[in-house]
């Protein structure tokens, strides 16, 4: 291995200014405890409570006492030691719902190194990127997931990369290193990290050509995790179901699968996200809580008529990515039986939740409140002034668990955050008298697929390396299903490529399925705005006029 080589640790970024640092540890916000330590702390109160149930690699059904996950995790701690990552070194984790997730998470941060949490459906394209920008030590991957072979997919990345990671795999592991080796290892201590220094990066939904790095400390997001459990109601008798992807910020998070484990709680990861695999499994594992999507909530809606299965044990579903309206919002307390929670967050920090004990009406029209009271929020006309109390505008937020910048982005930073700190979120959103949120729209150039995020500008970039396009703008157009789905409009010279062989450019080049334009137009030319800028505004409007007609 060559770490020797590799960019050093990063402990320098991600920096709170001193004075806030101080009010966020002063008010007991931030502790020390680290996510290097989190499974020992743990097994040390819940040793032989079940912590995780899921499918391993193979398929088959496994389960992980407290003591069994901090075991493994520190088994491969030594195991990658040995492969040469050390503390402060990247590791790109691409692994699907399986139980060896949380054994590699935890071993990984056992080590003191960095996750990147990349996500199933990433490709060639993605994984390359986050390897070499963020110089990736290992990269780890389950031998194949939903029908796609990911050790093809390392052998893609990594013969393209000058200093490629070490390659991990969770199940048959071909020519790369199987994870099963690297639990034969003694267990490794525990590496000392500071609370304050980056635990991890996680994805930004972004907006930008190339997706942005969110650096995570561990006091920041193990506070967000405590007082999400607690918000939640998340304790000991918990059993959460984990259909969405394990490595998202809001399953792995709000509480999720940090926020049961932090309790003491059960982690069951569903296979599938399909209502009858979901039901199933609520009635065989007696699941008090899961998080779903818009489009997976009214996946369940509509199949609970006519499901069989038993959802008594059900307390409450959280909904949350992307908007969810309020006719569906009505439906979950008469028909799954359980109170909704809806869910407005991001990768960069601030989450909201409704509560528990909020009235009906609120649950159903708004997206919650901050968690913490330090969470400052700030909603701005176009201009940048504060809009009148009720008024729709663009919501600003700075806190003790949102990032004050990216990974090494100095110049999307500079308009990113204001200098003064405050994160611009690009969401459109309104405060209620009772100081909750209501997301109103967007103001930022990004898709969200019924909650899967969509940079335009990355997927613009891809069409306009076609030798046929000349200019490309990605949109969103209304969708009853997923909220919203992507169009392309493209500008082309000489002979105009079919629809479907652009499609495939794209895929060729190694851009995760749901990035691919569901739609592509070809038009002559785009509407400019006032200062020349392509009129996405007006492009929107053309679409919604057309799918009108
Ligand atoms: C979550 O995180 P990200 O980073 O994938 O996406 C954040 C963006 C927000 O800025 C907003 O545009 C949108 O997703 N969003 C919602 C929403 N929840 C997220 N828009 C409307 N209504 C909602 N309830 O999506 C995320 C992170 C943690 C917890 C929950 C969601």
């Amino acid at each position: 291995m060559t770490s020797g080589l590799r960019r050093s640790a990063l402990a320098d970024i991600a920096r709170f200014p001193e004075d806030f640092s101080e009010l966020y540890r002063g008010a007991g916000y931030w502790t020390e405890e680290t996510f290097a330590e989190f499974t020992a702390n743990r097994s040390a109160r819940f040793a032989d409570r079940i912590a995780v149930v899921g499918p391993d690699a193979t398929g088959a059904r496994r389960q992980l006492t407290y003591r069994d996950l901090d075991e493994s995790a520190a088994r491969i701690a030594t195991g990658l030691g040995c492969l040469g990552v050390r503390a402060g070194d990247r590791v790109v984790l691409q692994l699907p719902n399986i139980v060896e997730y949380t054994e590699v998470l935890f071993a990984v941060f056992r080590l003191g190194a960095l996750p990147v949490f990349a996500l199933p459906a990433h490709r060639a394209s993605e994984i390359g990127y986050f390897c070499r920008f963020a110089d990736a030590a290992a990269y780890i991957v389950a031998a194949e997931h939903g029908g796609f072979d990911y050790r093809t997919l390392a052998r893609e990345v990594t013969g393209a990369l000058e200093n490629p990671p070490a390659v991990v795999v969770a199940g048959d592991s071909g020519e790369f290193v199987s994870l099963a080796s690297l639990r034969e290892q003694e267990p490794a201590a525990v590496a000392g990290v500071h609370a304050e220094s980056v635990a991890f990066l996680q994805l930004s939904g972004g907006t930008t050509g190339t997706p942005k790095l969110i650096p995570r400390t561990h006091a920041d997001y193990l506070y967000s995790v405590r007082e999400s459990a607690r918000i939640c109601g998340v304790d000991e008798d918990t059993r959460m179901l984990v259909v969405l992807p394990a490595a998202h910020n809001f399953p792995m998070s709000s509480p999720g699968i940090l926020g049961v484990l932090h309790a003491g709680g059960t982690v069951v990861l569903a296979p599938d996200p399909s209502p009858d695999t979901a039901f199933a499994l609520i009635e065989g594992e007696r699941i008090t809580m899961a998080s779903l999507v818009p489009p997976l909530a009214l996946a369940w809606l509509s199949a609970r008529a006519r499901s069989p299965h038993d959802l008594s044990s059900l307390e409450v579903l959280q909904v949350g990515g992307a908007k969810f309206p309020a006719e569906a919002a009505k439906r979950v307390r008469p028909e799954l039986g359980c109170t909704l929670q809806q869910v407005f967050g991001m990768a960069e920090g601030l989450v909201n939740y409704t509560r528990l004990e909020d009235d009906e009406d609120t649950i159903v029209h708004t997206q919650g409140r901050p968690i913490s009271p330090h969470d400052e929020i700030r909603v701005l006309d176009d201009a940048g002034e504060p809009v009148p109390f009720g008024t729709a505008g663009h919501l600003l937020t700075r806190g003790p668990y949102t990032i004050r910048g990216y990974y090494d982005a100095p110049e999307h930073n500079s308009t990113a955050f204001t200098a003064d700190g405050f994160y611009r979120t690009g969401d459109i959103v309104r405060i209620t008298e009772h100081g909750y949120i209501v997301v109103e729209g967007r103001a930022k150039d990004q898709i969200n697929r019924g909650g899967e995020k969509i940079a335009a500008e990355e997927v613009e970039n891809h069409l306009i390396a076609h030798p046929a396009v000349l200019d490309a703008a990605v949109v969103s157009m209304p969708d009853q299903y997923l909220g919203e789905r992507t169009c392309a409009f493209v500008v082309t010279e000489g002979e105009t490529p079919k629809t479907l062989a652009l499609k495939a450019f794209l895929r060729d080049r190694g851009l995760a399925a749901y990035k691919i334009p569901d739609k592509v137009r070809f038009v002559d030319a785009f509407p400019v705005t006032g200062v020349g800028k392509i009129s996405r505004n007006e492009l929107r409007r053309a679409l919604t006029a057309a799918l009108q007609n």
